[in-house]
């Protein structure tokens, strides 16, 4: 709704700052992002914990006029079905491969772990929750940015549905190029964390992620995994390890 008018988390950094004169950050281990125990992780620290002091409460990312979207740039796995990808596998880009050629009429996410209702999620049934639409500005670590309009579930309303349990802190994903990622509650709850089906007012093109993507608007781009596959829910941070962004040398925490 990008004319109403809401505090941004721009003007919300800026008005955290001027009050924060002497900004903290308390050693308890409850507040530790996790990291890979590497010493280049202990940015990941500084920049989560110091966003989480300064952004106590789930300021909304900036949304966008219609009229403003660009075109994006599809990057990284463009078809995890392709048998000539770097990432290709049999067990999942073959697997890809054949939802992709059904049509995803055959795809389903598996939702696992700290929930009270685990199960097998189609596109139809993310469809039956309220359908969602944000137009947000992308940013990739490469340099580019770009605004679309993203069509979904908020990712708090499937968390529900699920009947996450008190004791979760972390949802991972997985995805049919292989990469694994997570972002923890606060992030997963944000009212602007998707599960995408759509992009630009149609559904959301095999290039994007199809059948579905994360959309989280809270961090860079490589934190909005496409192709999901599946999502577990843990109470204790999952080290993904080389299937993880260690692998590019991200961050895990990558806050805008
Ligand atoms: N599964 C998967 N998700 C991914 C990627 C990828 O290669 N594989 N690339 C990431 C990066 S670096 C960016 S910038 C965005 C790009 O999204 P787009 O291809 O829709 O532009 O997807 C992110 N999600
Ligand atoms: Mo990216």
């Amino acid at each position: 709704m990008p004319d109403k008018k809401l505090i941004t988390r721009r003007q919300a950094i800026v008005a955290g700052l001027a009050s924060a004169s002497a900004l903290v950050l308390p050693g308890c281990s409850e507040d530790l992002p996790p990291t890979y125990g590497h010493l280049l992780r202990m940015g990941d620290n500084f920049t989560y914990r110091a966003q989480r002091l300064l952004l106590p409460t789930q300021h909304p990312v900036r949304e966008y006029a219609r009229s403003e979207i660009s075109s994006i740039p599809a990057i990284g796995t463009t078809d995890p079905g392709d048998t000539s990808h770097p990432a290709y596998t049999e067990e999942l880009g073959g697997a890809y491969a054949q939802l992709r050629d059904g049509g995803f009429a055959d795809w389903r996410l598996s939702v696992e772990g700290s929930v009270a209702r685990p199960g097998l999620w189609s596109v139809a049934d993310l469809q039956r929750l309220p359908r969602k639409t944000q137009i947000t500005r992308h940013t990739c670590e490469e340099g580019w940015t770009a605004i679309a309009e993203w069509n979904g579930a908020l990712l708090k309303d499937v968390l529900e549905a699920c009947g996450v349990l008190p004791s979760a802190r972390f949802v991972n994903f997985s995805a049919y190029d292989g990469w694994e990622d997570s972002i923890d509650m606060w992030d997963a709850t944000h009212p602007q964390s998707f599960l995408a089906y759509g992009m630009n007012g149609r559904d959301l093109p095999v290039p994007h992620g199809a059948p579905v993507r994360l959309r989280v608007a809270t961090q860079m781009g490589y934190k909005s995994m496409k192709f999901l596959r599946r999502m577990v829910i843990t109470d204790e941070f999952v080290d993904p390890g080389l299937s993880g962004n260690i692998q590019n040398g991200w961050s895990w925490y990558a806050g805008i």
